[in-house]
């Protein structure tokens, strides 16, 4: 039994600690009736991420990652069909007998004790699952994601403010930025990711490398800002039935859609609630858009007589270096996100202005591609060639195929740990509690 080397251990602890922090500030920061209620049929109550997260962690790493070939016994293998996401959809988990804030708090504890002892104990030993630490990486990215979940469920209450952060940095650049685009060449480039080294965390859905021909097309330098899209509004966007697909339009009308899902007009302008606090339009015009489902994102494009970019398109100009031809990680080179390069880790509790990370750009000037809002791509959900499920097919493969769109980049409530370019998010194209944004494409060549 060879245990990992100090710098992987410490690592690993360091990500499952961090992701430990977010879900007990969103947890701690509402009492028991709230962590307990049920803000919106599309979301889980609060505290069944909770003990659905510690859930995850006792099947993978204190089953899964204890040494020998059989698996361990868990902490509580009694719950696992309460907290299965395939057994019981989200609007049916309220009334499930779930543990309660205290029981799920403790279980998320005596689960993680258990969890750094083995991480203490062992490494690898040629176990795939546990190579590099890619199922601690997976863990750490899971509650990460469903800290951004919690987040988005924080979004829907109502009430007063509970949540606080700095305010986002400013940007001199987004009056230069704004409805400008930027041309990429295209031609053959290494899409997708082996997951080694560096990329070791990346999950099964990215992967593997593979080489893609891009032809030539336009992106926009910035995501559509609040500022644009109250002028599609304002240009009777959600009235005009030309811009919307047929599925895109059914919806919109069926639930009365008239602007983003934050947004109300107030004495005739448009405000937005941001985390129980309400704000006009116009003091975060130059912000990307934010809560719009990929039928509104599409249709803003259709307005502005373009498109969406499709997820290859996307990873193109989040990742290639113009000079060398190179595939990198990000796209301002191969290093990690910082504060001063993306807008992450919900340090800010909204996004930033366009053009306020002007050193996470890309070399030929494509701002914000990670951090602030997830991207709607217009491409469904499909395995690369040579995909295969890792390590289970719930995570990625049942969703091939779907009625699916995807989302690229990541959002500012995104753990650094699961921001990469290569990540790839989906969700139903009707869905906007999450934090999802847009920029608009254009084929070289189209007028
Ligand atoms: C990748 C965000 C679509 O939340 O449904 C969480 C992530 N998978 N637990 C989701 C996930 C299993 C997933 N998304
Ligand atoms: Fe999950």
């Amino acid at each position: 039994m060879t245990r990992y080397p100090d710098e992987l251990r410490t690592r690993l602890a360091d990500e499952l600690a961090a992701a430990r922090r977010r879900t007990q500030v969103l947890a701690d920061a509402v009492d028991d009736a709230e962590l307990t209620r049920q803000h919106s049929p599309l979301m889980s109550p609060l505290h069944w991420d909770v003990a659905h997260i510690a859930n995850m962690e006792d099947l993978w790493l204190v089953r899964r990652a204890s040494p020998g070939d059989e698996p361990a016994p868990g902490v509580r293998e009694d719950i696992d069909h309460l907290y299965d996401a395939f057994i019981n959809p989200r609007a049916d988990r309220p009334a499930l007998p779930l543990l309660d804030p205290a029981e799920a708090r403790a279980y998320q504890a005596t689960v993680r004790e258990r969890s750094l002892e083995i991480l203490d104990a062992a490494g690898a030993d040629g176990r795939p699952l546990l190579e590099e630490g890619f199922v601690y990486g997976m863990i750490a990215q899971h509650e990460q994601q469903h800290v951004e979940t919690m987040l988005a469920t924080h979004q829907l209450r109502t009430g007063p403010r509970v949540l606080h952060a700095d305010p986002p940095p400013a940007s001199g650049l987004a009056a230069e930025l704004v409805g400008t685009e930027v041309f990429h060449p295209g031609g053959r480039f290494t899409m997708g990711v082996d997951a080694v080294g560096p990329d070791v965390f990346a999950l099964d859905n990215e992967r593997p490398a593979h080489e893609v021909d891009v032809a030539p097309f336009h992106l926009d330098a910035v995501p559509t800002t609040n500022g644009e899209y109250a002028r599609f509004i304002d240009d009777g966007g959600y009235t005009r039935r030309e811009l919307w697909s047929d599925a895109g339009w059914e919806h919109v009308t069926a639930e009365g859609w008239t602007a983003p899902m934050t947004w109300e007009l107030v004495d005739g302008a448009w405000h937005r609630t941001s985390f129980g606090e309400r704000e006009p339009i116009a003091a975060v015009a130059d912000q990307p858009v934010l809560h719009v489902c990929f039928h509104e994102a599409a249709a803003y494009a259709r307005w502005a007589g373009k498109r969406l970019p499709t997820e290859v398109e996307w990873e193109y100009a989040a990742r290639v270096d113009p000079e060398s031809g190179r595939t990198r990680r990000f796209p301002w080179g191969d290093e990690e996100p910082t504060a001063e390069l993306a807008n992450l880790d919900q340090r800010h509790l909204q996004p930033a202005p366009v053009g306020a990370y002007p050193k996470g750009a890309s070399p030929l000037g494509v701002h914000q591609l990670i951090g602030d809002v997830w991207e709607w791509c217009d491409s469904g959900f499909e395995g690369y060639p040579g995909f295969a499920p890792f390590p289970y097919k719930e995570y990625s493969e049942v969703f091939f195929g779907g009625d699916f769109r995807m989302l690229r980049g990541s959002s500012f409530g995104v753990g650094t740990v699961a921001a990469r370019t290569t990540f790839r998010n989906w969700d139903l194209p009707i869905r906007r509690q999450i934090f999802s944004g847009f920029r608009c494409a254009r084929s070289a060549g189209d007028a």
